[in-house]
């Protein structure tokens, strides 16, 4: 059975967590990372140098890096809804992958832990202020996205990009920041509220 290395509260553990939900694959979680066993264990850093969760071991194939896992798992099961290979198609869902690890993900990280985390290390009040104006600041692009297909960030249909954007909106709403309003982002949530996936991965690990 496909094992994942992870703690569940980890956004990038929950992201394969609801892809396995998504591709109705059963999964044993070994839970790894702070609070859990620790990643700077010889034993770990042997499967994954980093000591990040997640790590996935599919027989004697072991992965890591998040969404790397998510394309490989939606890859095996043959789910071209998630992940088509029609290159246009296809580049538009990676886009929005590829922005959530990049763009999104280093614009929202200081405040996240100042205010979320209490990181003692992150307490300075002009770099917590730029951080929450930069994180609302993306999320507003993902709000005109989300506008223009009236649905899904990659278009009509529910897409890989989803799952990771989906829980990266829902670590926004959540956040004890003051928020742009965003009504597309708002009826988004909503509308991933249907799924079972994110039912029941969507919210863990926040405080
Ligand atoms: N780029 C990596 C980032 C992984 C990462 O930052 N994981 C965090 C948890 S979200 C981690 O392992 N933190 C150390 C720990 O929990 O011990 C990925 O997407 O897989």
């Amino acid at each position: 059975m496909l094992k994942i290395l992870g703690k569940p509260t980890s956004i990038n553990v929950r992201k394969v967590l609801w892809t396995c939900v998504e591709l109705d694959l059963a999964y044993e979680l070994d839970p790894w990372g702070s609070g859990f066993r620790d990643t700077a264990q010889p034993e770990f850093l042997a499967l994954n140098p980093n000591g990040l969760v997640p790590v996935i071991r599919d027989g004697d194939f072991v992965l890591w890096e998040s969404n790397t896992i998510c394309r490989y798992l939606v890859g095996q099961a043959g789910r071209l809804d998630l992940l088509p290979v029609e290159p246009q198609a296809r580049a538009r869902v990676e886009q929005w992958m590829d922005w959530q690890a990049t763009e999104l993900n280093n614009s929202w990280r200081y405040a996240f832990m100042a205010l979320v985390r209490q990181s003692p290390a992150h307490q300075d009040a002009a770099s917590i202020a730029a951080g929450v104006a930069g994180w609302n600041r993306h999320m507003a692009m993902l709000d005109a996205q989300l506008a223009a297909t009236g649905a899904f960030v990659a278009g009509g249909q529910f897409t890989l990009a989803d799952v990771l954007i989906g829980l990266s909106a829902q670590r926004w709403k959540v956040a004890p920041i003051e928020h742009a309003e965003l009504p597309a982002v708002e009826a988004y949530l909503r509308r991933l509220g249907d799924r079972p996936g994110f039912r029941l991965h969507g919210a863990n690990g926040m405080p």
